[in-house]
């Protein structure tokens, strides 16, 4: 497991409720509107008609995750910061940990109909925070089976999302399927976002090597294709594109979370030079370049952009 220690010299939001409590209790919250956030989908694969504070298209489905989720996270004892990779600034909800979400990563998926996901950090500091201030972060995968991971400092574990069948109840069902998921020793797999043409000659020549050994698996959104790293092994990247020095992934929202998780199930999180829990937080929607997965492929990724 990495060393996510906090340094103490940092501000903290001296929340009172037990740090783990309110992580699980968000995620009690984000379990429980998984169903409904699935359910929302099929009526929902339409842009909404606006732009979020990104420059993106937002769609409807979008829309409807971000307001269920907003709602009802924000109710949360112990929550006392609320920010979505949506909203223009965070909203001071009471006294408590600060919650960041992407409500629906890979939403662009929804026209091929493929993989998208919920991805939550939950900081002990105002946001924008540092990585080092995670105490919680995890993620829902819409796959054909709904799927979270948790990571919190005791381990990252996976668990099954699924709708109580009978009718008179319309309970969620969460099993746990594994309780400590660590990176396999010998990575298979690999991902890497923007188009060739694009990335810097240095991640080239990288990515060059990496699809000599590795079999590509790339499906456009970064929840199904960590994931497919935390399974199998090995590296999932959205670098620096020579038109986009910070690559297209926002460091409280995504990169942040995701580099928590992993380094939780004993791989390594990058900008390219230096981890990406130690990267700076300067603004709420801030890019950073994203590789992250077997600690071995991500100490030669550094070596090929030294
Ligand atoms: P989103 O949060 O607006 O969906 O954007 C993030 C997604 C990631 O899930 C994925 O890795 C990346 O954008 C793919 O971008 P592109 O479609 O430009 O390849
Ligand atoms: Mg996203």
């Amino acid at each position: 497991m990495s060393d996510t220690e906090r340094s103490d010299d940092r501000e903290t939001t001296g929340v009172d409720r037990d740090p783990t409590a309110v992580v699980e209790s968000v995620f009690d919250v984000v379990a429980d509107a998984a169903p409904e956030i699935r359910r929302a989908l099929p009526g929902r694969r339409v842009e909404s008609g606006a732009d979020n504070p990104s420059g993106e298209t937002v769609m409807a489905a979008d829309v409807y995750a971000d307001d269920l989720l907003a709602d009802r996270i924000a109710s949360v004892e112990g929550v006392g910061e609320f920010a979505s990779e949506e909203r223009e600034s965070p909203a001071d909800v009471g006294d408590g940990l600060a919650v960041a979400i992407d409500p629906l990563d890979g939403s662009s998926n929804l026209r091929s109909n493929n993989a998208m996901g919920t991805v939550v950090g939950v900081y002990d500091a105002p946001l924008p925070a540092s990585g080092r201030d995670l105490v919680g972060a995890g993620y829902v995968l819409y796959g054909p089976i709904t799927t979270m991971i948790v990571a919190t400092e005791d381990g990252v574990r996976e668990e099954v999302v699924e709708t109580d069948s009978d009718a008179e109840t319309t309970g969620v069902t969460r099993t746990v399927v594994e309780k400590s998921i660590e990176l396999p020793d010998d990575p298979t797999v690999y991902g890497f976002g923007g188009r060739v043409p694009d990335w810097p000659p240095a991640f080239e020549s990288y990515a060059r090597e990496i699809e000599s050994e590795l079999k590509l698996r790339y499906g456009g959104a970064m929840v199904g294709d960590v994931n497919q790293v935390l399974t199998y092994g090995g590296v999932f990247a959205y670098p620096a594109l020579e038109d986009a020095p910070n690559g297209k992934l926002r460091l409280q929202f995504e990169a942040n979370p995701i580099a928590y998780i992993i380094e939780q199930a004993g791989g390594a999180a990058s900008d390219g030079v230096q981890d990406i829990l130690d990267v700076p937080p300067e603004k709420v929607h801030q890019r950073v370049p994203l590789h992250v997965g077997s600690t071995s492929l991500i100490d030669r990724l550094e070596d090929a952009l030294a």
